[in-house]
């Protein structure tokens, strides 16, 4: 035990403050019987306010999950058996040597995460371009965030999610919130949308009626509720009803941004009626939403607008143009850059914003920087101290990465490092066959996901309350998370991990592994590039826990960078210093809805479970409060289909299969049926998913697809365990067997 600590919670991007007060008994017996070793309470801060949801307040039980992998292990004759790290390490490093000599450098990949700190995803990064020398370097926010980034940065020159403090919300008119249900994924944010509501401008965007739909329910606010699918078509038609009635902010168009007559022509032919016929949303509803918006904007007099967007519009196969769109939009009416108006994404996993910063993305290098720039090479290789020529250059973005596993091209080996793939990536069933394909699989994790379960070597790491580091909020606040705890015996840092392979790989790389040394060699990285953290530091976030980046290194003498919370004020940070209108098109859902398999199929959230589960599903209030997927159905299918609440249903796509327990509920469109990802096994909604991806980001369509329906029995009659959960460890490899 090392003392309460003021830290962050270890799931989603709000990063809500809290603090971790070791529990009165430390006996080890009460660890051993799954007593929580830390009281976990709200801390004040700007984004939470003192705040929690479910999953934060139950976060404790993650520490002392019985489970919890204390040991690495080593798949012998088919098993995993306990091994010593002398053993993995040295079983990881001699293959890799093997197959890299066999294969070339390219035959290593590696699968990173927004879960991890900015030191591990820097270290990660770092390990496989400058010890790998492998392109092949990608990760979950492939899933998450890549359109959203790609929309931002054409239309932008910079991604930051929110490029303002999240508390600015407050004050706001009208919000546009499209395909975002943060009253169950961000709860403690909703107390930011008050004033909007009161003020009768919260506009929420979503096929269903989700809990943030429902806000608006009073009658005060707007769902729209479009053909899955369909945003796009939506914001046209904003956009045609803003120039058609002349409700642009002309003055800012003119002087800070260009493409206008492109735009212009892009969106003449989505005239109300005819986004009508494609979204289902009601023209008068359209001209209301467009009319609501310019009246709240800067340039009308209003109190301020904000269009934001979440993983319902991005994940799509046209997720980057609809973000352009959603940009766009901002742009006509003024918004980006002024005072309490602007466009935001809603980041989503714990560090899903400095994880797309310091390079473990497929085209990136630390601080934001593009790989294929010779300028950006050369530093980061300076700060390395490799040669620039060594460097790697771009690898493959995720899906196409996990789609060549084990092909007699692609890569032979895999290091995961944050996610869990085989319940997470979209045609999982695909994803599963191409892990079988490899020869190497290595899985450093916290417990035994699904896909840990499938290496050939597990090494246990440290998690949140157990490590020093930082995060990146979803407002581009960097956070420091702390230790209130030391980790089980047996378990070690993956900066620790990444610096031994390094060793054991004969590298003559540098690799500290006290995590404020490494963030200062990532601030260094960092310095002069789009993500600039070279005036921070572990001591400096200490004192003021209040910093946005850019915060650049300032020089001797002079004060030092006051951090950015709010970006574009002055300018944009494109090469004219104008935001660009970027005119897009809509090209329709790749895996429309056809006579085979005439019922869309939504995937998302539930408030009390986290993505793959992995970590939520061995929380016991958790468990209790959603134990399983549902498929969510409007009475009218259930009824077509003589499907009754709580019967389960088999959903069947191109891809595969999933079966769950039906939800009757009018809160889905009678054409579409909702379920969450939260599960593997027969309900784990990504059998079903398609990985065909965005053009632009590479992100996958992960949102929506065509399924058939049927009322069927249930999957685990048969099973004597009916639970999805795999269990295949040996005696000892956890915490507490
Ligand atoms: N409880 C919980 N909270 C979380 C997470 C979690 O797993 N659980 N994960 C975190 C992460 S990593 C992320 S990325 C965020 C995600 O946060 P959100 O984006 O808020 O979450 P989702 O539920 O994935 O999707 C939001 C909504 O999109 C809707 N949707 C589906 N298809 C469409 C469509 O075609 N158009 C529109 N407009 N909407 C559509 C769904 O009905 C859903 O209500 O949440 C973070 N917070
Ligand atoms: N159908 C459908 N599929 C989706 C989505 C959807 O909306 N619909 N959403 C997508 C999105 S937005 C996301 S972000 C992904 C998320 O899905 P995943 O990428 O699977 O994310 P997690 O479940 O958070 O997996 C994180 C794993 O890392 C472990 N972990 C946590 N911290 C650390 C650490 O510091 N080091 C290491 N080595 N391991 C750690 C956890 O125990 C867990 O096993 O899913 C995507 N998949
Ligand atoms: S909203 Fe997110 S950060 Fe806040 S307590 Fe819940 S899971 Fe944790
Ligand atoms: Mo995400």
């Amino acid at each position: 035990m090392t003392g309460a600590a003021d830290t962050h919670c270890p799931y989603c991007a709000l990063q809500c403050a809290m603090q971790l007060t070791p529990a009165v008994s430390t006996d080890a017996s009460v660890a051993a019987a799954g007593g929580s070793p830390v009281t976990v309470s709200g801390r004040d801060f700007p984004t939470n306010r003192g705040g929690l949801c479910q999953k934060g307040w139950t976060s404790a039980s993650l520490l002392r999950t019985p489970d919890r992998l204390t040991t690495p292990l080593l798949r012998t004759d088919g098993r995993l058996r306990l091994a010593t790290w002398d053993e993995a390490l040295g079983f990881v490093a001699r293959r890799l040597r093997e197959l890299r000599a066999e294969s070339g450098p390219e035959t290593v990949a590696v699968f990173g995460g927004g879960a991890l700190t900015n030191e591990k995803a820097y270290t990660l990064g770092k390990f496989a371009r400058a010890v790998l020398a492998t392109p092949n370097i990608d990760y979950n926010g492939r899933f998450c965030m890549a359109s959203a980034a790609a929309g931002a940065n054409r239309t932008l020159g910079i991604d930051r999610g929110l490029p303002f403090p999240l508390e600015d919300l407050g004050g706001a008119q009208a919000v546009l919130l499209l395909g975002s249900n943060v009253a169950e994924t961000m709860p403690p944010s909703v107390q930011h949308l008050a004033g909007v509501r009161a003020a009768g401008g919260l506009v929420v965007v979503d096929p269903r009626r989700s809990a943030t739909a429902d806000l608006t329910s009073d009658g005060r606010g707007t769902h729209v509720q479009p053909v899955p699918g369909t945003d796009l078509v939506v914001l046209l038609a904003l956009m045609h009803v803003v120039l058609a009635e002349g409700l642009e902010d002309a003055a800012y168009v003119e002087r800070r941004t260009t493409g206008l007559d492109d735009l212009r022509r892009s969106v003449a032919s989505w005239w109300p009626e005819r986004a009508e016929q494609v979204s289902g949303v009601p023209a008068e509803t359209l001209r209301a939403v467009a009319r609501l918006l310019a009246a709240a904007s800067p340039s009308s007099g209003g109190a301020g607008a904000y269009v934001l967007t979440g993983r319902g519009v991005e994940q799509s196969t046209q997720g980057t143009a609809t973000v352009t769109a959603a940009i766009d939009l901002a742009l006509l009416l003024g918004l980006p850059g002024r005072t309490g108006s602007g466009y935001g994404a809603i980041t989503g996993q714990g560090n899903g914003q400095g994880g797309r910063e310091h390079g473990q993305k497929a085209d990136q290098l630390p601080g934001y920087r593009s790989i294929e720039d010779d300028v950006a090479r050369a530093h980061v290789a300076g700060v390395w101290g490799v040669d620039p020529a060594d460097l790697p250059r771009s690898g493959l973005p995720a899906v196409e990465l996990l789609a060549r596993l084990g092909t007699p091209a692609g890569p032979r080996a895999l290091l995961v490092h944050g996610s869990n793939i085989v319940v997470s990536a979209p045609d999982a069933d695909r994803v599963r066959e191409r892990i079988a394909a490899l020869d190497l699989l290595v899985v450093c994790d916290l417990v035994p996901s699904e896909t840990a379960l499938l290496a050939d070597v597990v090494l246990p790491v440290t998690q949140w309350a157990e490590e020093e580091g930082t995060m990146t909020s979803l407002e581009g606040r960097v956070l420091r998370r702390r230790r209130a705890l030391h980790a089980p015996a047996g378990v070690r840092s993956e900066l620790d991990i990444l610096a031994d392979l390094a060793r054991r790989l004969g590298s003559p790389v540098r690799f500290p592994t006290d995590p404020a040394e490494v963030f200062d060699e990532l601030a260094r990285a960092s310095a002069g590039g789009r993500a600039d953290y070279s005036g921070l530091s572990h001591a400096r976030l200490d004192a003021e826990p209040d910093l946005f980046w850019p915060c650049p290194a300032t020089p001797e003498g002079e004060p030092p960078h006051p951090g950015t919370p709010r970006l574009f004020t002055r300018d944009f940070p494109t090469a004219d210093g104008r935001a660009r209108l970027v005119a897009v098109d809509h090209t329709g859902t790749v895996d429309d809805v056809h006579p085979g398999a005439p019922v869309y199929l939504v995937t998302g959230r539930v408030l009390a479970q986290y993505q793959s589960g992995a970590q939520t599903r061995r929380v016991p209030e958790l468990v209790r409060a959603a134990p399983e997927p549902l498929v969510e159905i409007h009475p009218l299918l259930a009824e077509r289909y003589g499907i009754e609440d709580g019967a389960w249903v088999r959903l069947d796509s191109a891809r595969g299969r999933a079966v769950a327990r039906a939800r009757v509920t009018d809160a889905v469109r009678i054409d579409t049926v909702f379920m969450a990802f939260h599960w593997a096994g027969e309900g784990s909604v990504n059998h079903l998913t398609s990985d065909a991806t965005d053009p632009v980001s590479g992100m996958p369509g992960l949102k929506v697809c065509a399924v058939s329906i049927e009322a069927c029995d249930n999957p685990y009659d048969d099973v004597s365990d009916d639970g999805p959960q795999e269990r295949a460890l040996p005696t000892g490899a956890g915490a507490a067997a």
